[in-house]
């Protein structure tokens, strides 16, 4: 029997991982995305099947996390054995700037899909996975971060993340659904989003290297992360859902880095070495060839309240689950400053050929 998943939020970073995933696995993979004035699709539009082709195991249909009526109608219609429940507004730095929308997208979102779960009856059929976070732990309480590990969340973002994580535990407590919160630290890839710290920093380098982009602005450059790549942490959502008894787990790598250390990675891997000078909003990276200033600190990128040091402890995860993450930091920022030095040299000859290239992403 093909089992049928269904992902919310398959048009971001993970969704698109995820659902290559179950597709290799023969999965019939059913997605939620939004509707856009722009096509929202990129990163999945190479799964794309023609609907006029029978035995199509990709589809995709329109939906929001905030409208209940539209995600109990496509629970209905799909009959989902899992769903992976990936859809937020889930940059932390936005969340201050829109957190009542953030509350409703990011914890309602969850309650909604599982109510939906009971209204249809399909508590003991539709297995639930949750994407929660290590923002949860925000300002932490102890070194590293397991499952055990109080919560301190420091963002709008983080509290309604926290109020998904605790409705997802409630609801398998109260009404016996398979439910899982995986806790997951900070992974990311090539399609990471744009606005995001490391894509930023790979994606300025590689654009500062061809010299289409004077300096890269960032913000608190001490912070600390456990950085993964997507594609390893994508197979954890899956195997959480495998098992016979429903559990929430850490997933990371077990090793922390600052973002300084990430742009210094990013400008090596273009071929420029940095050193740094100042501190705090002054501090500066000079490129040690030219003398010229190529990172430079922008307060606005500053968090009302910040997140100052993650570190998983992936040890349930390794134990239980036979999990552990194959691709190192240093691999992956390799991968991504390879995929942004190839859309930057396409920039490049647009530019050199004559046209415009409008750079908006910050
Ligand atoms: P992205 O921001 O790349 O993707 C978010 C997805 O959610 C997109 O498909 C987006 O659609 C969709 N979405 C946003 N708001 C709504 C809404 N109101 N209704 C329906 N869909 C919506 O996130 P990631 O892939 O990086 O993360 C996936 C999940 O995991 C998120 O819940 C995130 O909070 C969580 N998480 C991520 C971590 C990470 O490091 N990446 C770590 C821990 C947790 P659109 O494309 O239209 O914007
Ligand atoms: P985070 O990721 O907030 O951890 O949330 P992000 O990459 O945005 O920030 C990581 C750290 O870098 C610092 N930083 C900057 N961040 C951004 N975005 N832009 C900058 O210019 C900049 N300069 C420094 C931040 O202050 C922070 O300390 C991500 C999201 O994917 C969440 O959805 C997810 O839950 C968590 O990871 C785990």
């Amino acid at each position: 029997m093909t089992k049928i998943a269904l992902i919310t939020g398959i048009t971001g970073q993970d969704g698109a991982y995820l659902a290559e995933y179950l597709l290799e696995k023969g999965y019939e993979v059913h997605g939620i995305k939004r509707r856009a004035s722009l096509f929202n699709t990129d990163r999945v539009d190479h799964l794309y099947q023609d609907p006029h082709v029978t035995g199509r195991r990709f589809i995709l249909h329109y939906g929001d996390m905030t409208d209940s009526t539209n995600l109990i109608r496509i629970v209905q219609a799909v009959q989902p054995d899992e769903i992976y429940n990936l859809a937020a507004q889930s940059h932390v730095a936005v969340s201050f700037e829109t957190p009542e929308y953030t509350a409703d997208s990011v914890a309602l979102g969850p309650l909604r899909l599982l109510e939906a779960i009971r209204i249809l009856g399909l508590e003991r059929k539709t297995r639930f996975y949750q994407a929660s976070t290590s923002e949860m732990f925000g300002k932490v309480a102890e070194t590293p971060q397991r499952e055990t590990t109080p919560f301190y969340p420091r963002s709008p973002y983080g509290a309604a993340k926290l109020y998904a994580y605790w409705i997802t535990v409630n609801y398998r407590e109260a009404y016996g659904i398979h439910a899982c919160n995986g806790i997951l630290f900070n992974h990311e890839s090539p399609i990471r989003g744009e606005t995001f710290v490391t894509r930023k920093i790979t994606r300025a380098m590689a654009r500062i290297s061809l010299g289409l982009q004077d300096c890269l602005y960032l913000g608190n450059l001490s912070a600390k992360r456990d950085w993964g790549h997507a594609r390893d942490y994508v197979r954890m959502m899956w195997l959480m859902l495998q098992q016979d008894e429903p559990d929430d787990y850490v997933v990371a790598t077990g090793r922390q880095y600052t973002v300084r250390h990430v742009v210094e990675l990013a400008a090596e891997a273009t071929g420029i070495h940095l050193r740094w000078e100042g501190s705090g909003a002054q501090e500066k990276g000079i490129d040690t060839n030219t003398g010229e200033t190529l990172v430079a600190v922008d307060p606005r990128y500053f968090r009302p309240t910040e997140v100052e040091t993650l570190l998983g402890d992936p040890t349930k995860a390794r134990e239980k689950l036979g999990w552990e993450p194959r691709i190192t930091l240093e691999d992956m920022v390799q991968e991504m400053i390879a995929a942004d030095l190839a859309d930057a040299r396409r920039d490049d000859l647009c530019r050199k050929e004559g046209f415009r290239i409008l750079n908006h992403h910050e």
